[in-house]
């Protein structure tokens, strides 16, 4: 075996292959293990501190937090700003904006017609309605369009995720009417924290940042021959507001409240009392 230098070294590792294999796959890999050989040589990084962080990333994707790191270092709402850019280039423009998914979307959510009661049993909250009108560029409404939506519970816990909740806590799917409309019922839900005593809680308190993000309630709407917009709404007033550890917060996505109205014409939602109202209109832009 030869003797090896780093360069020399780098340079077997990005080259060494007995078939074509991907050539994306090739490129990537190159670019980021060049850009890996560099830090830990610049940064003069050790055995022990390396071998730290491998057991901190197999501790990281073992406790299922990879799409938290990714949200928390900036990853997911960058993809959202590339997103926006090749939208402008394009020039398609005008459809509410985009924001994060984050990791605790979970696909098939008991479906309703129009109307949707999203919390169960006493209220963990103030008691809130959402509605509105799914619409194109044009204005026109989108029949049928389906609207998924989920949040976190009173402790900021969502459910597949937090323990002690229900399958579906807190998720549902609403199928609008025939002129795009729908309504939902549920409770304002507080913000979210990153759980702590986790390898995702020791690495922000390594870099002294919190892990906190704003109330906030997620949605995804999917209607036939339109872009899927998936999206947030935050509730207005929230401490972290403009300090969200995934970045995700958004002009236009703040929502209006309207507090203490009248409850004639929601019976079929179950609500006697005062509760918190809030019109939002999701328009979405051409496939
Ligand atoms: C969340 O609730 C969330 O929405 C994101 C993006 C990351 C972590 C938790
Ligand atoms: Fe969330």
């Amino acid at each position: 075996m030869s003797e090896m230098n780093l360069q020399a070294l780098l340079q077997r590792v990005n080259s060494t292959q007995i078939a074509p294999g991907n050539p994306r796959v090739r490129a990537l890999t190159e670019r980021i293990v060049t850009d890996l050989f560099k830090t830990i040589d610049e940064l003069d990084v050790s055995a022990d501190e390396f071998w730290t962080a491998v057991d901190w990333l197999g501790r990281l994707g073992a406790a299922g937090q990879l799409g938290l790191i990714t949200a928390g270092l900036g990853f997911d709402r960058l993809l959202d700003i590339r997103a926006d850019e090749a939208d402008q280039r394009a020039g398609r423009q005008g459809g509410t904006p985009r924001a994060i998914e984050g990791p605790l979307y979970v696909a098939g959510a008991p479906t309703a017609t129009y109307e949707v009661r999203v919390d169960e049993g006493a209220p963990k909250g103030e008691v809130f309605v959402m509605e509105g009108q799914v619409r194109d560029l044009q204005g026109q409404p989108v029949p049928g369009a389906l609207i998924d939506v989920w949040h976190a519970n009173e402790q900021g816990g969502y459910s597949h995720f937090f323990p002690g909740m229900q399958p579906y806590e807190l998720r549902r799917r609403i199928q609008a009417d025939a002129q795009g409309r729908y309504r939902l019922r549920s409770y304002l839900p507080p913000g979210y924290s990153i759980p702590p005593n986790s390898p995702t809680s020791e690495l922000f308190e390594a870099l002294g940042r919190h892990g906190h993000r704003p109330a906030h309630i997620h949605f995804l709407v999917v209607a036939p021959g339109l872009r899927t917009l998936t999206t947030q709404v935050n509730i207005p007033g929230d401490t972290y507001i403009d300090d969200d550890f995934a970045f995700a917060t958004r002009d236009g996505l703040v929502i209006e409240l309207e507090r203490g109205v009248a409850p004639a014409g929601y019976e079929s939602l179950g609500i006697e009392a005062p509760f918190v109202r809030s019109r939002f209109d999701f328009v979405l832009t051409p496939a």
